[in-house]
């Protein structure tokens, strides 16, 4: 039976059932991750889905790994955060989660920071990235870092130097921009990383092998080198006025 002969005779069978999400995202099924269905669905975290295809970001990063990576690991963070995270209580936001994260079980360390983590990640990537930063953030790259070359020389050394799973950040603090980088899901919101290190994240790059094993193998630089492309700069000039 295909697709639409299944609608229409759905549609006579269960009246007005046609409404439900399920249903009307037939096409989309991919997206529907079991966390939905907890009875706490009203302070559930919930994966949203890419602003981009999977393959809008070939050739420096492959729709394979964009797929997994998405519906696969980032799906199990939300999925994880969620039944970690105790009653609801307090200020459930990700970013107040991150902030105090100390007072929480490791479990919502790793999995809210890999929830966070990876919203950021794919806002700051896009098909028609690359290139250099302008105005404020180019200003603010400048004035921190000596240069764009100097900043990118300091991040693509942090990615590079990261030892095992973690990421590298762009992170502004204080009124400035710092590079740094994080081991497994840390982040530079969290109150359990080095004051001076601490700050908000305007760009980060994954560097678990999961980010790119299947298309770079163990050329983690060659991965690196590729993120430049599809950095979307108008991203991270916002992210940085919100700062
Ligand atoms: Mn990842």
């Amino acid at each position: 039976m295909n697709k639409r002969v299944f609608l229409k005779t759905g549609l006579l069978g269960m009246g007005g059932l046609i409404a439900s999400p399920f249903i009307a995202r037939a096409g989309n099924m991919e997206m529907e991750s079991p966390h939905k269905t907890r009875i706490n669905e009203g302070s559930s975290f919930q994966l949203a889905p890419l602003p981009y295809a999977y393959d809008a970001l070939e050739p420096y990063i492959d729709a394979r790994t964009m797929e997994i990576h998405h519906s696969r690991h980032h799906a199990a963070y939300v999925n994880n955060l969620n039944n970690a995270l105790p009653g609801a209580a307090g200020d459930r936001s990700l970013e107040h989660i991150m902030k105090s994260v100390s007072s929480y079980s490791v479990a919502v360390r790793n999995n809210g920071g890999g929830h966070y983590n990876h919203e950021l990640f794919w806002e700051i990537m896009t098909p028609n990235g690359g290139g250099q930063p302008t105005g404020e953030l180019l200003a603010a790259i400048n004035s921190s870092f000596g240069s764009f070359r100097k900043f990118q020389e300091l991040f693509t050394t942090a990615a590079a130097t990261r030892f095992g799973s973690g990421w590298a950040w762009l992170v502004a603090a204080d009124g400035k921009l710092m590079v740094t980088s994080t081991p497994n899901q840390d982040n530079p919101l969290m109150d359990v990383v080095p004051a001076k290190e601490r700050g908000t994240p305007v760009m980060g790059i994954d560097v678990w092998e999961h980010a790119y094993y299947l298309k770079y193998q163990y050329r983690r630089g060659d991965y690196i080198s590729a993120f430049w492309n599809v950095i979307d700069w108008n991203a991270v000039a916002e992210k940085l006025k919100k700062a």
